[in-house]
């Protein structure tokens, strides 16, 4: 070995890599694009699509097969196994606990791998629904078009049976779903990323209820996406996590926001596999940054990666957590008519009256959720809302909406399954309307979606609690 050419060789490289030049290469490799950006046939979908009927072709026993990843995230099948049987990761997905955006991003990122293997094309990244735009609030025509072959069709999805014609979505004539169910201004203004349970809250359990939970039911209906189950069988599924995974980068870039630096949530691992079927494992402290850790960013982020942010001096589990000030005990949920509860204030010495004056966030916990089965019904959230007033989502007791999905105790990943909204913005018009006094608090919960026969053999959904915290 010539010793000065290795070291010349050597010198050649650190000029490659001067900051700048090195700036404008080291961009991630991979870009998710808005899917209506893409336009209908274009490549990324029809990549998508080839590979999705190549993956369905393949064994439920393959890692790379379509049912197979589908059923790591949930499946009635539970089969018998021997030792190291890749299917002991069925059923494996995270819901109401803070692993919800690691876990579904390492998920996503592995599942995008093996599309881009069988798809042939060595740029395919996964396209994202940003159905928070108005234009973009059908589902994407390439999802919904009936043609014979077309993999990405799936006939299971809401069709639009609601009695109240208002709220008649029928998803595969691309009727637009409410802007009220597409939100997530109360998710990106979450201070903290949230803690392990759902509380302390914060962006991870405020963006997985809305929109996370609530665009599944609503997409679903009796269908696939309502149940985690089967949620991953329709191909709309993997567009839909990749705008929540998209919302938690924007969400992390904004200042002052830090993720968790809790070392159960930095150093769990979770076991996949990749586009060769092997299995591998990956951490929370590994997806941290999306460019420079999993070679992927979106396309509405800088194309160069942005410095780290700088580490938090109070980890989740130490922040001071919200306190209870009101309750109710628990509620079941009826699908025909509207449900009311009233929170009480607590009579403690310590507690604090209900009266978000300050702009500190006040948030409405449901927890302990009792359910069986899909649950094509969901749920507007009134506040303080007069016997005889008209309920709309455009007036001023609307807080917010709940999607039935991977909250029911016992669901995989699930301890309680709890749900949480920020209503301190709706608590304050309606004082300053004059249209509530403080003190206690009633929640009505007003049934939308189509009532279906399946949903209709199990008993009425319960909740085991509500609580009101303020921070
Ligand atoms: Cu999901």
């Amino acid at each position: 070995m010539d010793l000065r050419r290795r070291t010349f060789s050597m010198a050649l490289a650190a000029t490659a890599l001067t900051p700048g030049l090195a700036g404008a290469q080291a961009g991630p490799r991979y870009v998710r694009r808005d899917v209506y950006a893409t336009g209908a046939g274009a490549a990324p979908l029809a990549a998508y699509a080839r590979a999705v009927a190549a993956m369905k072709a393949r064994p439920a026993t393959d890692p790379t097969s379509w049912a197979f990843q589908a059923n790591i995230h949930g499946t009635y099948d539970d089969p018998v196994l021997g030792p190291n049987d890749p299917r002991a990761m069925w059923s494996s997905c995270q819901h109401s606990n803070w692993h919800f955006l690691s876990w579904h991003r390492i998920y996503l990122h592995y599942f995008e791998r093996i599309v881009r293997a069988a798809s042939g094309q060595p740029s395919f990244a996964l396209p994202y629904w940003n159905y928070e735009l108005a234009t973009r609030r059908a589902l994407p025509p390439a999802f919904r078009t009936p043609t014979i072959g077309n993999a990405l069709y799936v006939a299971a999805r809401n069709d639009g049976s609601d009695p109240d014609p208002l709220f008649r979505i029928n998803i595969n004539r691309g009727d637009r779903i409410p802007a009220s169910v597409v939100r997530s201004t109360n998710a990106m203004a979450a201070a903290r990323f949230g803690g392990p349970q759902g509380v302390p809250p914060g962006v991870s359990n405020l963006l997985e209820s809305q929109p996370h939970n609530i665009l599944h039911v609503v997409i679903g209906g009796d269908g696939l996406m309502s149940d985690p189950a089967t949620a991953a069988q329709d191909p709309i599924f993997w567009l839909h996590h990749a705008n929540i995974d998209r919302l938690w980068s924007r969400w992390a870039r904004q200042p002052g926001r830090v993720p968790p630096s809790d070392t159960a949530w930095l150093d769990r691992k979770w076991t996949f596999f990749d586009e060769r079927g092997a299995r591998v494992e990956m951490s929370g402290r590994q997806i941290l940054n999306t460019a420079t850790q999993l070679d992927y960013r979106y396309d509405d982020e800088p194309a160069t990666p942005t410095p780290a942010a700088p580490q938090p001096t109070v980890t989740e589990t130490e922040a001071i957590p919200p306190a209870p000030v009101a309750q109710a005990g628990g509620v079941t949920l009826d699908r025909t008519r509207p449900v009311a509860a009233t929170l009480r204030a607590l009579p403690t010495e310590s507690a604090r009256p209900v009266a978000p004056e300050s702009g500190a966030p006040t948030y409405l916990v449901l927890e302990g959720f009792d359910y069986k089965g899909r649950q094509s019904t969901w749920y507007e959230i009134y506040v303080n809302a007069p016997d005889a007033a008209r309920l709309s989502a455009g007036g001023p007791y609307f807080a917010g909406n709940l999607g039935l999905f991977g909250l029911a105790g016992g669901h995989h990943g699930t301890e309680v399954g709890r749900t949480v909204l920020e209503i301190g913005d709706v608590l304050r018009r309606q004082r300053r309307a004059g249209l509530w006094r403080g003190g206690e608090v009633t929640v009505r919960f007003v049934p939308r979606g189509p009532r279906s026969a399946t949903e209709s053999t199990s008993p009425a959904p319960k909740i085991g609690a509500i609580r009101l915290l303020q921070q």
